[in-house]
């Protein structure tokens, strides 16, 4: 097939999503071409039927700022006609969404290419409540021929909130295990943990979501009974409010702020836990990441996380806001090394259960499905 894939190209779990899914196509020999604002940041090396057109935007003075969206859709409705693509799969509702349905109103009756939409979260959670974007949300959805959602909690949200004509697909996020594998790297773990202190992670965007005080809440509780190191990977609006606190509670110099990572297989292998204590997580991609290789979650039961992380087999989650039962869980996983090793293997077997192979071949079932004239898509 010759597929097209639009998303963010920056930091996030529906680009990095997107990039898996267009590599993974290409590997199974798909032409895979992304529409895209830049390069995938995880994109990686060249790969054989992989090609990028980058988005430029139109500036002139009367405009008053350089409409992304207008040029966005104007790039897949070219990239669509000049390739004739089979497929358009979207990540993210806004702009992606809308702009597809733009692309399919450019090209008419001339080309019949087919529009998959995958749904990731704040796109509906957060996005989908505001009246300013409600209906344009609405329209995307409504305009797609399939609507896809990375969890059984996004699908049920995106139908409480707008009731699509079509249903909604739940297809699981996926990982690729051969990646994220447990990895045990005892050098470095001892020059980021000299004294055998142990290690706990968070990795987001810092968006307010993330509850970055809770992270930093439930670091100063374990490290007031054990000695522990914090490392925070990536960056966001909240992470100078992270600064701020650990200064505050005179953590400083036990959290490393990693800032932004390319490849994080290796670095999650050197937790002990993941702290995911979010506000809202439509699936929660580095839970499961950090499960594939080994590292049981702390957390919150906010809305797909429990549909990944098995509660009480391969962590621990409780209601958001629940610092203190969420340090208490974290202190007894480190305190007992049989009980945290079977949340260990626990962690890695349920992550299994998403395996790129498995989500991958789903994707690729939808798109036949949808090429198939006799079977009625709903648009
Ligand atoms: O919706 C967002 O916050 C953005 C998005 C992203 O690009 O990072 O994250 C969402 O999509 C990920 C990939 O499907 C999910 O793993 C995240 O749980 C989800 N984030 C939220 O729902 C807050």
């Amino acid at each position: 097939m010759r597929i097209g894939i639009s998303c963010y190209a920056t930091l996030g779990g529906s680009g990095a999503v997107a990039t898996e899914l267009g590599k993974a196509l290409a590997a199974r020999g798909h032409e895979v071409h992304f529409i895209v604002a830049g390069i995938p940041f995880r994109l990686g090396l060249f790969q054989e039927n992989i090609f990028i057109h980058e988005v430029e935007t139109a500036s002139y003075p009367v405009l008053q700022s350089s409409p992304f969206d207008l040029a966005l859709a104007a790039k897949m409705a070219d990239v669509v006609q000049q390739f004739d693509l089979d497929i358009l799969h979207v990540h993210y509702a806004v702009p992606y969404a809308v702009c597809a349905f733009l692309a399919r109103e450019m090209l008419g009756a001339s080309h019949p290419v087919r529009v998959v939409t995958t749904l990731h979260g704040t796109d509906i959670t957060v996005l989908g409540q505001d009246p300013l974007l409600r209906d344009v949300i609405r329209l995307g959805i409504e305009k797609s021929h399939v609507v896809t959602a990375v969890s059984q909690s996004l699908v049920d949200q995106t139908n409480e909130l707008f009731r699509p004509h079509c249903p909604i697909r739940k297809i699981h996020n996926f990982i690729d295990l051969n990646v994220y594998q447990p990895t045990p790297m005892p050098q470095i773990r001892h020059r980021i943990a000299p004294n055998g202190e142990r290690i706990l992670l968070h990795m987001s965007n810092f968006r307010a979501v993330k509850r970055i005080p809770d992270v930093i809440g439930i670091f100063a509780r374990v490290r007031k009974q054990v000695s522990a190191k914090l490392l925070l990977v990536g960056e966001g609006p909240d992470l100078d409010l992270a600064r701020r606190l650990c200064e505050q509670e005179g953590l400083l110099h036990d959290v490393l702020f990693l800032g932004m990572q390319g490849e994080v297989a290796q670095l999650l292998s050197l937790a002990d836990l993941l702290l995911l204590p979010s506000e809202m997580e439509s699936f929660g991609l580095v839970a499961l990441e950090a499960m594939a290789c080994g590292v049981p979650v702390i957390g919150s039961n906010a809305g797909g996380i429990p549909e990944v992380v098995e509660d009480g087999v391969s962590g621990y989650l409780f209601p958001v806001g629940d610092v203190a039962a969420m340090a208490q869980s974290a202190l007894t996983l480190l305190a007992d090394a049989d009980h945290w090793a079977r949340f260990s293997a626990a962690a890695r077997q349920r992550a299994t259960l998403f395996s790129l192979e498995q989500q991958v071949s789903e994707y690729e079932a939808l798109y036949e499905q949808l090429m198939n004239p006799t079977l009625n898509p709903c648009v």
